[in-house]
């Protein structure tokens, strides 16, 4: 049976996309793996494997014993940590990318899956409506590996045939798993302090306007890609991708038409310069007219959606 291998199925994105993959395709073609044993108890819909993707004999052995034929690339060090530990989210984020399409090469898989992010941008990027192309000086060692990351993708299409899809994402809104240490997390984190009763203290200051997209939508979008006519699939480094744009100020108002008395104060750190350095809205007209993108949620369907759901589910 030819197996689809995720790797980094236990965080934001993968815990919600992994389990669209296995309802898609059935439990026993899909293979998860994360760092840790503990992560073994949110498969238990598909097959499990403790997995450093750093470990790539232990991950090659895998990929030939279990027939691999599609790999959703998910591990990653994020733009808040990668500024802690630079060469380490560098490493990572390269020597696992370049591993996965080494694989995907040799053993002539049918497609990868690698997400970017508006960390490509930088500070003299046109801040709104980012063009699909434009300037990219990205000032983070997450940005400067995606943008490496997108020229790799390219490269192994044009010149080995690889079939690797890449989607630009903006922060992602889940509430099914914790944040990992982005600089958007903050959108996230709020939701979880709403329904504890605290009052949230927003690392960004309340006007600063930042890209995001609700987890459903994310999923759509990858989906849709992956599931693309290859000819459709255009861009090869990595698509612009919009759901809706908004500050603190924006997500603290659209949260108190439920919670009125929810309070929030704002304490900016160092996670306000790398904010400062991204887009404020990207203009994703390419994924439109390529594979007909269109997001399904905006700031208020998400927080109605959030604030009714999060309250049932166990972590
Ligand atoms: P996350 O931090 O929540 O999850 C990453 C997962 O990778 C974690 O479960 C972690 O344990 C695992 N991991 C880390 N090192 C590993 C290793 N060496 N081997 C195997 N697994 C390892 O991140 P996420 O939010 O789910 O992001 C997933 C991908 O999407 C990343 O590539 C990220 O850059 C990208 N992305 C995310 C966002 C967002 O807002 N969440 C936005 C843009 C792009
Ligand atoms: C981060 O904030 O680092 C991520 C991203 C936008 O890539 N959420």
């Amino acid at each position: 049976m030819e197996k689809i291998l995720v790797i980094g199925a236990a965080g934001q994105l993968g815990s919600e996309l992994t389990k669209s993959l296995s309802d898609i395709y059935g439990g026993d073609r899909v293979i998860a793996t994360d760092l840790n044993e503990s992560a073994r108890s949110k498969f238990d819909y598909c097959q499990f494997e403790v997995l450093d993707i750093m470990d790539q004999a232990k991950a090659k052995e895998l990929i030939q014993k279990e027939n691999v034929k599609q790999v959703y690339h998910l591990a990653a060090v994020l733009s808040a940590t990668g500024e802690q530990k630079p060469l380490f989210a560098w490493n990572l984020n390269m020597d696992s990318l370049l591993f996965v399409l080494e694989m995907a090469r040799e053993f002539k898989m049918e497609k990868v899956y690698w997400p970017s992010s508006i960390a490509v941008f930088g500070p003299n990027t046109p801040k709104i409506n980012t063009p699909q192309y434009c300037v990219k000086e990205p000032n983070t060692v997450y940005g400067i590996s995606k943008q490496a990351g997108e020229r790799w993708c390219e490269y192994y299409f044009q010149k080995y045939g690889v079939d690797v899809r890449s989607l630009r994402y903006p922060g992602l809104i889940g509430y099914k798993s914790l944040p990992g240490g982005g600089t958007t997390d903050y959108a996230v984190d709020i939701y979880h302090k709403v329904l504890a009763g605290e009052k949230f203290s927003c690392f960004l200051r309340e006007d600063s306007s930042l890209p995001m997209m609700y987890m459903p939508d994310a999923i759509k979008a990858t989906l849709d890609l992956m599931h693309a006519p290859a000819e459709s699939v255009k861009i090869r480094s990595s698509y612009n991708l919009a759901g809706m744009s908004f500050t603190p100020k924006d997500i603290y108002e659209s949260i108190l038409k439920y919670h009125p008395s929810f309070e929030i104060e704002y304490n900016p750190d160092f996670r306000q310069g790398i904010a400062d350095s991204w887009p404020d809205s990207v203009d994703d007209s390419c994924a439109r007219a390529d594979w007909g993108w269109k997001p399904d949620f905006g700031l208020d369907e998400m927080t109605k959606d959030i604030l009714e759901n999060l309250p049932n589910y166990s972590f």
